[in-house]
């Protein structure tokens, strides 16, 4: 069975589905935000993750449109969330190759239209290693992605391969820290000391941090000592389908 063609299908026949994660700021715990997560419910009833197929959707040509079907679905639920009494900011990861080779701006611009979700209340999660390779166009397109009035992040800060000078150049105002730079915090030096330098760092530049991954009280404290803005992790709650998130986070927020 050649996965291409499932996926494919997935498209046709709406098996895709949007899993979203809250985000909360660290000192008052209040929601703030939710990264929306893919997953593919296969017509066997089997739920693939994006580890699973999105590195293959890019192979085969299909990112974009299953790039443009996330941006529509996720802002759509977060307008029919905000007119329901939750508004937050739903976060959309972008492959490299949607900013690269597509019409990303245009995908954008369709889905603000067609849901009438506000810029402001969409940001879109690129990964540093992006940057490599494709550094002038990708770099264009995320200008006029900012000067949409959407809210830029560079994902997994700190794992890739490109060079910090990066940063001066982006339009981007937030730094979400990996989650592996959170293992051993606290309690182990070099760990913390890595946490703090990029607090400190992401502080000088005048971006926001997201710490991804928290898992345990004791991380959380750590970065409310540190003075880190918000947080994303287990802790607070594991990515979950609308209709369950909904449940969960009406009123608590
Ligand atoms: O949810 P999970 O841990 O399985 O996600 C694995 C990876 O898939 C993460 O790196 C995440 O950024 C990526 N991912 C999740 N949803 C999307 C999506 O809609 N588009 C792209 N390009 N990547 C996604
Ligand atoms: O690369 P990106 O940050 O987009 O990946 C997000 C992924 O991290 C999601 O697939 C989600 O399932 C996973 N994730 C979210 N919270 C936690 C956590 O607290 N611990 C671990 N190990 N994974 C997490
Ligand atoms: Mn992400
Ligand atoms: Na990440």
């Amino acid at each position: 069975f050649a996965m291409d063609v499932g996926l494919r299908r997935a498209l046709e026949h709406d098996e895709l589905v949007l899993h979203y994660q809250p985000q909360a700021e660290v000192a008052s715990g209040r929601l703030f935000g939710a990264e929306a997560l893919v997953r593919w419910t296969t017509r066997e009833g089997e739920v693939v993750g994006p580890g699973r197929f999105i590195a293959l959707a890019e192979e085969a040509g299909l990112i974009h449109a299953i790039g443009r079907w996330v941006l529509g679905e996720a802002c759509r639920q977060a307008r029919e969330w905000e007119l329901a009494g939750l508004p937050l900011r739903v976060a959309v990861n972008l492959s490299g190759l949607q900013v690269a080779q597509g019409d990303i701006v245009a995908d954008v611009r369709a889905a603000l239209h067609e849901s009438g979700l506000s810029p402001s209340r969409l940001e879109l999660e690129i990964t540093e290693g992006f940057m490599i390779g494709h550094a002038d166009e990708g770099l264009a397109r995320l200008h006029d992605l900012h000067r949409l009035g959407v809210a830029l992040s560079v994902d997994d800060f700190g794992t890739g391969y490109s060079s910090l000078a990066y940063l001066k150049r982006l339009p981007v105002q937030t730094l979400k820290v990996d989650r592996s730079f959170l293992d051993d915090v606290p309690g182990d030096p070099a760990g913390e000391t890595l946490v703090a330098a990029i607090h400190s760092l992401a502080e000088k530049l005048e971006l926001e941090v997201v710490a991804e991954g928290v898992e345990r009280p004791e991380q959380l404290a750590f970065l409310q000592r540190l003075g880190c803005r918000y947080y994303q992790g287990e802790l607070l709650g594991e990515p979950l389908a609308a209709e369950a998130f909904a449940r969960r986070w009406t009123r608590a927020s």
